[in-house]
């Protein structure tokens, strides 16, 4: 991943804090499916399950920031 702006990192920063609801610092299957929900429209639950799978790259079984960030990035350029 190349160079990303600060404004650009901060705005994504504000999307995962919204969305991990508990604040415990990770996106967890329930908190994915609001997002999915919200930018990704019509994903069954199999299949938010995994995306969430595929994205999860340490497999720890939910979105750290960095995965969250890539996988909104992903989800914003409509490419899922
Ligand atoms: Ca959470
Ligand atoms: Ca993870």
């Amino acid at each position: 991943m190349g160079a990303i702006p600060e404004k650009e990192k901060e705005r994504i920063r504000g999307e995962f804090n919204k969305y991990d609801k508990d604040s415990d610092g990770r996106i967890t299957l329930d908190e994915f499916e609001h997002l999915v929900k919200d930018l990704g429209g019509n994903a069954e639950p199999n299949q938010v399950s995994s995306i969430l799978k595929n994205f999860d790259l340490n497999k720890n079984g939910h979105l750290d920031f960095d995965e969250f960030f890539a996988i909104l990035t992903v989800l914003e350029s409509g490419q899922l």
